[in-house]
């Protein structure tokens, strides 16, 4: 362990915050500010909430004198992104009362409300806690919504597999007692005893934690940019256990070599039930004790295993937890992108994959989405599903009912929606970006839309149309958007710059590179137009548009 002199900041903070609470209670009270005191906009993340403000109005507020306008982001936790009927429409209630309206389903299978007054979040975490929904661990130096591909594929086991999401969160949940006290008023806890926790101490993590769940043929949960992804390894519709990858994580700072995206490394196999919950647990003991705790740039597990190597860190996980990782298990990821449409799952149910552009559920316009969920929601005869490309799937509907929500999904043109859909547009995704997120340099959510319709031209002119190309943008090389991690990557590096990055393949064994820097969108646009008509004419059978640029730009 590291002195305590030479912690980082932040990590004094978490010890002396008396179990996550700091003076978050004070902070609430203090009406002479939208903020909360720096110190505990660190742990309201721990409680799942980031304090924001509105970036396109810094300037005006400024020129007035007046403070920023503060607000707060809230993030639920929703292991494997499911919601009954029942949540959603307190989702949409409490999105519609306390925060902006929009319902934002995030990379990471849940969702997020943006515009939360200081005064709103009290009422709001009780009225998601009716909802039988918390918003605990979501954000902070701690293991975060455990997400689990969407698509059973013919599995059976797909409820199995899923629950394990469930219960991988409630195993790695912190003890104390902070979010019921703060938030729900429950009675103070004043046997301290009772909220030591074993697994996070009092300094919790170096730094996130994050574990994903895929379950091939489709990596739809794009399980190697995790801290910890567990492939699911199925035979004869039996789950035999879990292959285990860590290491992943996608953020890297410009100009610092020192950062970068890297790709989970597979330790080996590891049976399913205790054996697996032990395992997890015991990456994670790993990675609390080994994880540096003075350079937060150099403390996510992937520096942590690269600094160790990964046969030491395999060593010590086998060594705390009294077994040996089994070899690795074959499996194939064919896929990454959602299934769309109607699809009968293994229940003998069905399942509709609606398209939602960059997760951002409102009305708008023609497009009244978020009416038309609701109305959904409200015949009692569905269930939600987030997936991890920031789209919905409504799920669970029994065959006697499908005709009625088709209708439904009619009436509000959702069905057309999805089908006139661009495969390209289908399968890109935009991170927040501004005006709400502080890291952000470019935009991302407001501007791809309007980039992919120029892009689609130029794949029309090239006969491209149908090609399912993978394409990403970030407004910051932190990668939340899983930019470094697609076919077309743009992170952005200033106000309307962004890098672009080729060569991820279309199945997420391999990250991309960069191409070209700092390029506006005249030039990207002109970049594309050549690298299509290249595509198009020198791709060898089925190659992939990542694959092709793989190896035209970077091999040899
Ligand atoms: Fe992220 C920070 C949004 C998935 C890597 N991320 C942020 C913050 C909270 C900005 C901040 O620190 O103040 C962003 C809030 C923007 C806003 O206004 O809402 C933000 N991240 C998001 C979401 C909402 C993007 C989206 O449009 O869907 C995703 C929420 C996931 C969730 O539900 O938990 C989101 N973030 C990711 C992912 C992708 C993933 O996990 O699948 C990554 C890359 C994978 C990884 O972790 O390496 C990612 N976010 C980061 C990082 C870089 C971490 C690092 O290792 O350095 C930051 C910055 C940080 O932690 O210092 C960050
Ligand atoms: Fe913000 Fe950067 Fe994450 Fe986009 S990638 S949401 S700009 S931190």
């Amino acid at each position: 362990m590291s002195e305590i002199k030479d912690l980082s900041p932040l990590e004094k903070v978490k010890i002396v915050s008396n179990g996550l609470r700091g003076t978050i209670a004070e902070s609430l009270n203090d009406e002479l500010t939208g903020a909360i005191h720096e110190d505990d906009q660190a742990l309201i993340k721990f409680h799942g909430m980031y304090q924001q403000d509105d970036r396109d109005r810094r300037e005006e507020r400024a020129s007035k004198k007046l403070e920023r306008l503060f607000s707060f982001m809230i993030r639920l936790r929703l292991p494997g992104g499911f919601l009954t009927a029942d949540q959603w429409i307190a989702l949409h209630e409490i999105a519609g009362k306390n925060t902006t309206g929009v319902i934002k389903i995030t990379t990471r299978q849940t969702v997020q409300l943006h515009g939360m007054l200081k005064s709103k979040i009290k009422p709001t975490i009780k009225a998601f806690h009716l909802a039988h929904l918390d918003s605990i661990a979501t954000c902070g130096d701690i293991n975060r919504n455990v997400t689990c591909s969407s698509y059973p594929s013919d599995l059976s086991v797909h409820l199995e597999i899923s629950s394990y999401a469930d219960k991988i969160s409630t195993l790695l949940k912190p003890k104390t007692r902070a979010y019921y006290e703060i938030w729900l008023d429950e009675e103070k806890i004043l046997d301290k005893k009772r909220e030591e926790d074993p697994l996070y101490l009092d300094a919790y993590l170096p730094r996130k934690f994050k574990i994903g769940i895929g379950i091939p043929p489709n990596n739809d949960s794009d399980v190697f940019i995790n801290d910890l992804g567990l492939i699911a390894i199925v035979e004869n519709n039996k789950l035999l256990g879990f292959n285990f990858a860590v290491g992943g994580g996608l953020a890297s700072t410009h100009g610092n070599p020192e950062t970068y995206a890297r790709l989970g490394s597979l330790l080996g196999f590891v049976e399913a039930g205790e054996k697996t919950f032990k395992a997890i647990y015991e990456v994670l003991t790993v990675q609390r004790d080994f994880g540096n705790r003075e350079d937060r740039k150099q403390a996510r597990v992937k520096y942590t295993i690269d600094r160790m190597g990964v046969e030491k860190f395999k060593e010590e996980v086998e060594k705390r937890t009294g077994f040996d990782f089994e070899e690795i298990k074959p499996f194939t990821f064919t896929e990454r992108t959602d299934e769309y449409g109607w699809k009968k799952n293994p229940s003998g149910n069905w399942d509709y994959t609606l398209f939602v552009e960059n997760g951002r559920v409102l009305d708008e316009g023609e497009l009244q989405m978020k009416s038309a969920l609701l109305e959904i929601a409200k015949t009692g005869k569905a269930s939600f599903r987030f997936t991890v490309n920031q789209n919905l799937i409504i799920t669970e509907v029994k065959s006697e009912d499908k005709s009625e929500i088709n209708a439904i999904l009619e009436k509000f043109k959702l069905i057309e929606h999805t089908d006139s859909t661009s495969a390209i547009r289908k399968n890109s995704i935009a991170c927040v970006a501004l005006p709400t997120c502080p890291l952000a340099l470019a935009e991302s959510q407001r501007y791809l839309p309007s980039l992919i319709t120029k892009i689609e031209k130029l794949l029309t002119k090239h006969d491209l149309v149908n090609e399912n190309i993978i394409t990403r943008m970030t407004g910051c090389p932190n990668g939340c958007g899983r930019s470094p991690a697609a076919e077309i990557g743009f992170i952005g590096t200033a106000l309307e710059k962004y890098n672009l990055h080729l060569g991820g393949d279309h199945e997420g064994y391999r990250l991309n590179r960069l191409y070209k820097e700092n390029l506006g969108e005249a030039e990207i646009l002109s970049e594309l137009d050549e690298l299509f008509g290249d595509f198009k004419t020198g791709r060898k059978r089925n190659e992939s548009f990542g694959d092709f640029t793989h190896r035209t730009k970077f091999e040899n």
